[in-house]
């Protein structure tokens, strides 16, 4: 097979960098190991940036988001039993929206597959050859079949744990990492949103978020450690802990039927540069952050807004000095994401060996934080996400 752009992964990195192609009159084709099913399946991010809602309406993708999201204009910090809230709008002018990850990915892939575009999915790419070469290839077994996918670049959207990194010589790469001492168990409950907007809760007993995903689903998040057996999270304990860090005395809380139940480890990490060669990096596959910013689907979709610009550059005109900047124009935008994930990590999340005096400082920073409207801006500018960069 041969095509202008491979695309290793279909998640929101690949899908978007298909799309944007193709209306550039780029042709790529994408490899995703898992069937359909399961990745629309997938339950993960939940919060859109307005750039990456004003991306995918341009793509003409946004019809269902238009629809179905929750358009949010501001967000809570609750600690010391009180809430305060960020008017983010009146803040910044911009909104943030709430439409599920999986919402995302069924749109993306309905849009792809209806314009004729190709996606194998149950299609694992196992190894890329001549990444240095003007014919790169990747090598993927597909319905039993060995088979090699050959195109002008690869394109590596395949996730954290996925094989295009890995592939990159370790010399080649410098990995800035940084583990969490905890998680987040995270729940979906088939009951109506107790709030209209998010609730970020300090708690002494250890970080919650309240989300939702629609009027009669709520998403909910608590702190646990990061080695936590799900079989000690009954949902009665559950309901217990987020009654009470929620602060909910009243009751308001309903505890629905939960349909999802998962814990997700907290890593700050980013691998530099993105591009080896003519594999380029995009979205999780380069760079993860813990989700309390609600930044990685936001960065991934900053990435290939880039790469894609690069391409048309290349292809139109031959031009190369935007694929060479790519890796450092996201790398700015990556590493501001980054310092905001942990920032809110750091100053939400009760640290086991925390000293009194740590915790006291976190208080002083989110009554700082919900006190001040210059820092209250600085939360509000970044969390709508910052502008895109001119390419
Ligand atoms: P993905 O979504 O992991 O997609 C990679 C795809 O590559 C496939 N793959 C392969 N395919 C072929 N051959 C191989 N060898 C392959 N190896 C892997 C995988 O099957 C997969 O389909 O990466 P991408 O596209 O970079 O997208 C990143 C986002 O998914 C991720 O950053 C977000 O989910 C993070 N995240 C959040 N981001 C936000 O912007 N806002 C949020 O509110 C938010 N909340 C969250 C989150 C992530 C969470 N979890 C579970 C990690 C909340 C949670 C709990
Ligand atoms: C979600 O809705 O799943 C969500 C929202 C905000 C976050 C993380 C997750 O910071």
């Amino acid at each position: 097979m041969r095509t202008q752009v491979a695309i290793v992964g279909a998640g929101p990195a690949g899908l978007l960098l298909s799309h944007l192609l193709k209306r550039n009159g780029i042709e790529s084709v994408i490899l995703e190991n898992r069937s359909r099913r399961y990745v629309v399946q997938r339950v993960r991010a939940g919060l859109l940036e307005q750039g990456t809602v004003d991306l995918m309406t341009e793509l003409g993708l946004a019809d269902r988001l238009h629809r179905k999201g929750l358009v949010h204009e501001g967000l809570a910090l609750r600690f010391s039993g009180q809430s305060h809230r960020i008017p983010l709008t009146e803040l910044t002018g911009k909104v943030v929206t709430i439409y599920g990850q999986n919402e995302v990915m069924k749109d993306l892939i309905d849009a792809r597959l209806a314009a004729g575009g190709e996606i194998l999915f149950e299609a694992e790419a196992k190894a890329l050859e001549g990444r240095d070469s003007k014919t790169p290839r990747v090598r993927f077994r597909h319905n039993g079949r060995d088979d090699e996918l050959t195109a002008d670049f690869i394109a590596g959207c395949d996730g954290f744990h996925g094989m295009c990194r890995p592939a990159i010589p370790a010399d080649a790469l410098t990995i800035y990492d940084r583990e969490y001492p905890f998680a987040w168990l995270g729940i979906l409950s088939e009951s109506p949103p107790i709030s209209h907007e998010l609730i970020y809760v300090h708690h002494a007993r250890g970080f919650a978020l309240f989300t939702m995903r629609s009027p009669v689903l709520s998403r909910l998040y608590l702190q646990c450690t990061p080695d936590e057996d799900i079989a000690n999270w009954p949902d009665a304990r559950i309901w217990e802990e987020l009654h009470l860090r929620l602060g909910d005395e009243g009751g308001k809380l309903a505890e629905g039927k939960v349909t999802q139940k998962a814990i997700t480890p907290m890593r700050s990490f980013v691998a530099a540069p993105m591009r080896h060669g003519r594999l380029f990096l995009a979205g999780d596959a380069a760079h993860i952050v813990p989700p309390t910013g609600a930044k990685g689907l936001n960065l991934a979709a900053a990435d290939v807004r880039v790469l894609a610009g690069a391409l048309v550059e290349y292809y139109r005109h031959g031009r190369t000095d935007l694929l060479d900047r790519y890796s450092d124009i996201c790398l700015r935008r990556v590493w501001k994401g980054q310092r905001f994930s942990w920032w809110m990590t750091s100053m939400l999340h009760r640290f086991e060996d925390q000293l009194e005096f740590d915790r006291q400082v976190q208080l002083a920073e989110l009554d700082y934080v919900t006190g001040s409207r210059a820092a209250m801006t600085a939360l509000a500018e970044n969390y709508v996400g910052l502008p895109f960069e001119e390419l």
